[in-house]
């Protein structure tokens, strides 16, 4: 089946869901949403940002699509309804955090309302393929659950701006109080403490739909209003990151000489035959652009030599950095590509003291740029104009006996998007490494970039240019046949 009647089946699907399905209820090729629900109790879960609370739903993000640093100009604004004294302005709804002052009580980091429902309305700017739509909430007690209805509209103006759903395209209803798809999930009703997550999608894979506008209903539960967090607004080039970790020895057993074979299930291994690859003749550069590699590390062309480090501490093979942060390195693609998957790969030698286990797990931040000239690389790169793809932290991913940093052996992370088509045109990325300890910087072994070059978008005008020119020539010729015959 094609991509084309994938979607429109979707579609088709979606629109015949609209007609009767329960919220929550699991079909196949219908707008469907997952739940989950987790309690501050839990191990991992009582800090400041909880880096994967989840298993079903996906950790709120800095980078979907109306994320400020998208810079996608998305709008949100209160339809209807009275944010609470104290609570925080729908701002707090995007910003890529988790409600967090200190406490699990943060009422300026959330949106709520006691008196009533709230209505918020999300300006998009264009008509966009919506792929998931996700919220978060947090509380202390029992102002976690949530109770909600989404509504979208394709319109250029929407049918109403009073929060009143009429004239707009249900999409889907939410309660989390009682679709758990499995434990733990605290206690039951609206004492469900925590954090709880709710990923609308469509089972079919496509697209929920394409949308300009989306209105989000939220309902109070019971008395309280609900500390809503975060809405994702999640589109087709939205990364998926896979992530991996493999050891040394047993029960992994990567060893410690040259790696022949890929030693990770889901992620491929390191590559020659990527885009960025020395060997592929395309001239891309990697340069370090902020902070300063180790004296023993080797020059950043490393990441582009389509090798492993041919022992497990190879040093002068790697790039690394031993606490000169921010450390950052800038890959000029030499041409506006569309990105299709991004691949880092990093080995460290065995565990004989935690230093070296504190080599190999992989934390950085990935940014781009579609411009002639890359933005500067040092201070805040979002304030500069740097646009977020990927955030990357392997550390919660170990292989079966490694534990907090202590994680020597291989680690690969795959990025690509949710569509499978395209993370987006860029002409530089740029890697803001950090460190997985305070002191030791992780071995990089390669970064394999695929993608395919686009033309830029004034040589496309030539080409519609050119082609108008010849059409306009043709039907001349045709003219001055048609009067000299
Ligand atoms: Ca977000
Ligand atoms: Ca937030
Ligand atoms: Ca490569």
């Amino acid at each position: 089946m094609t991509k084309r009647s994938g979607r429109f089946l979707g579609l088709v699907a979606a629109v015949a869901a609209l007609g009767g399905f329960l919220p929550g209820e699991v079909a196949t090729g219908a707008i469907i949403y997952s739940v989950e629900t987790r309690l501050h109790s839990e191990s991992g879960i009582n800090v400041s940002q909880p880096i994967a609370p989840f298993s079903t739903v996906p950790n709120l993000s800095a980078v979907d699509y109306a994320s400020p640093a998208r810079r996608n100009n998305v709008q949100l604004q209160i339809a209807a309804g009275t944010p609470q004294a104290g609570s925080g302005g729908v701002g707090k709804l995007v910003d890529g955090l988790w409600p967090w002052d200190g406490d699990r009580d943060a009422p300026s980091q959330v949106l709520f309302s006691d008196s009533g429902d709230l209505a918020v309305q999300f300006d998009l700017r264009q008509l966009v393929d919506i792929w998931r739509i996700n919220t978060y909430s947090r509380h202390v007690s029992n102002r976690t659950p949530q109770v909600y209805t989404v509504y979208g509209s394709s319109a250029a103006v929407p049918p109403t701006t009073n929060g009143d759903p009429t004239g707009w395209t249900l999409i889907a209803s939410v309660d989390t109080r009682n679709n758990s798809p499995g434990p733990p999930y605290g206690t039951t009703g609206t004492s469900l403490d925590g954090i709880a997550g709710a990923s609308i999608y469509d089972d079919a894979g496509g697209p929920l739909g394409q949308y300009q506008h989306l209105l989000f209903v939220l309902q109070r539960p019971g008395t309280y209003g609900t500390f809503y967090g975060e809405i994702d607004i999640v589109t087709g080039s939205h990364p998926i990151i896979t992530m991996e970790s493999r050891y040394h020895g047993d029960p992994d057993n990567v060893g410690s000489g040259p790696i022949t074979t890929n030693p990770f299930q889901w992620v491929p291994t390191v590559s020659n035959k990527d885009y960025a690859d020395a060997s592929q003749g395309h001239g891309v550069t990697a340069t370090i652009v902020a902070g300063a590699k180790s004296s023993g590390s080797g020059a950043p062309s490393v990441l582009l030599d389509g090798q492993w480090p041919s022992t497990w501490d190879s040093p002068g093979q790697v790039l690394f950095d031993d606490g000169n942060y921010p450390f950052r390195v800038l890959f000029d693609l030499k041409d506006r590509l569309s990105v299709e998957m991004i691949n880092t790969f990093s080995r460290h030698t065995q565990a004989t003291n935690p230093s070296n286990g504190a080599r190999t797990p992989q934390v950085y931040t990935l940014y781009g740029i579609d411009a002639d000239t890359p933005p500067s690389a040092t201070g805040d790169l979002i304030a500069n104009g740097w646009i977020p793809i990927a955030v990357v932290d392997t550390r919660p991913y170990a292989y079966s006996n490694g534990t907090g940093t202590n994680l020597p052996g291989v680690a690969g992370v795959s990025i690509t998007p949710l569509d499978g088509i395209s993370l987006g045109v860029y002409r530089y990325l740029l890697f803001d490494f950090q460190p997985s300890t305070e002191t030791y910087g992780t071995f990089y072994a390669e970064i394999d970039i695929f993608g395919t070059v686009v033309p830029e978008p004034a040589s496309w005008l030539l080409v519609l240019f050119g082609l108008t020119s010849l059409g306009l020539v043709a039907l001349r010729k045709r003219i001055c046949g048609l009067t000299k015959s």
